[in-house]
């Protein structure tokens, strides 16, 4: 495995995707600034730019809403290649958002990015400190639930077309939603992409809220899709976590996030299925577990948890498939190797899985998870995901967090 060639083919993916102040995930598939994608890609350019990290963040956040909100997707400019743009969202801001979020690892990447460089990043870090701290707030005054954090799309767990919301999704009528064009398959191959139904069901969502003028508390009542998802809830607690070391470093006041973070421990134990034995996500609208095992409910480590009860799980997924941890059980009769959230194994989620692994001192477990991971992207490139079973690519390639993640924490 040459090392240096296949770093330099990193960062060549990361300079095709740079739109200057921002990045794409992939350019063709995704040509928009995506929020989760953009913190993986500031922590990415932290490891040989800074400067340009600090950028990617702000950038992001030029889309926060006065309510403390920062959008999943940020449409800085018009592309023809991703449905849906800024006129189905119908956000009336400048730059043009769509209405939901999307897991708030910001705060994890920049403390990173802060760490990188302690003496640049102070001032940045003192700007930005603000911003998390509101879209913090946001998701603690609309979002919380028993402590857990509550999705109102499945687009903002991250995590698509993923198993977890398939019964929540049931109840979602999309007959309604009219004609459109999608162009997500005509980038990739449609048998690897969500299904026509559940694209007529994630326009239903959105016309939903845009005719509440994305109003939380209207969405929170009567919006169609509400779950507990358990990854945004650990990936909240961590964000918290370090949020509060940066609040300690910056010399904050800490009593508020020390508060969220009491919250969310006691929402993680909320997830906790007790039948299955596993953690999982909550329909709210039922009250009903998912009872699915999915990648998200790994990350519990990830978010400081020392609970060894997902091992066992951990050790059978692990010697069931050769890569990664995918994104559904392989045991699970809705298991597909291929078909984006359902099995897929993804480089960024095996990149938090396997950093709370190390920390927690599951070191074999940690080294593993990060081996075969480094070897998926060594043999095929830098794909948006990979087959955990044969190790094919599949998805969008030249991805710009699958080049991050091997920069910061695959090679
Ligand atoms: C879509 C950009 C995004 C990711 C999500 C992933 C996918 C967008 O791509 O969603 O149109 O389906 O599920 O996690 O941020 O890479």
């Amino acid at each position: 495995m040459n090392f240096d060639k296949i770093d330099k083919r990193a960062r060549k993916i990361m300079r095709e995707n740079d739109r200057g102040l921002y990045t794409v995930p992939t350019k063709g598939l995704y040509p928009y600034q995506w929020n989760w994608d953009s913190a993986f890609a500031a922590w990415g350019f932290s490891t040989y730019d800074v400067r340009r990290a600090w950028s990617e963040l702000e950038t992001l956040f030029t889309g926060q809403w006065d309510n403390g909100m920062v959008p999943h997707i940020v449409f800085h400019k018009q592309s023809i290649g991703y449905f849906p743009g800024p006129d189905v969202w119908g956000v009336p801001r400048v730059p043009h958002t769509s209405g939901i979020t999307q897991p708030p690892i910001a705060a994890t990447m920049a403390r990173a990015v802060y760490e990188a460089d302690k003496h640049y990043g102070r001032i940045h870090m003192e700007l930005m400190y603000g911003r998390l701290v509101s879209w913090h707030r946001w998701f603690v005054k609309y979002r919380l639930h028993d402590g857990m954090v509550a999705i109102t799309h499945p687009w903002e767990s991250g995590r698509d077309n993923a198993v977890d919301w398939d019964d929540a999704m049931a109840n979602v009528d999309g007959s309604g939603v009219g004609e459109y064009t999608r162009r997500d398959t005509s980038h990739v191959d449609p048998s690897m992409r969500p299904k026509k139904e559940d694209y007529d069901r994630y326009l239903a969502m959105v016309q939903f809220g845009r005719d509440t003028g994305w109003n939380e508390v209207e969405i929170a009542r009567n919006g169609p899709f509400r779950v507990a998802d358990v990854g945004m809830t650990l990936l909240f607690l961590r964000a918290c976590r370090d949020l509060l070391h940066i609040a300690v470093e910056l010399d904050h006041e800490v009593e508020e996030i020390e508060g969220w973070i009491a919250m969310l421990k006691r929402g993680v134990e909320n997830h906790w299925n007790a039948e299955r034995g596993h953690y999982d996500s909550i329909d709210l609208r039922t009250g009903k577990f998912t009872n699915s095992l999915s990648s998200a409910s790994f990350l519990v480590w990830f978010a400081g948890i020392r609970d060894d009860r997902m091992l066992p799980h951990l050790d059978r997924i692990m010697t069931e498939v050769a890569f990664g941890v995918p994104s559904n059980d392989p045991s699970d009769p809705h298991f597909n190797p291929l078909r984006y959230w359902r099995g897929p194994s993804w480089g960024m989620m095996n990149s938090l899985i396997g950093i709370g692994l190390a920390e927690t001192g599951h070191i074999v477990h940690a080294e593993k998870l990060r081996k075969n991971t480094q070897k998926l992207i060594a043999e095929h490139g830098f794909y948006e995901y990979f087959s955990p079973v044969d190790g094919a690519p599949a998805g969008g390639n030249h991805f710009t967090w699958t080049a991050a993640i091997w920069l910061t924490w695959a090679s």
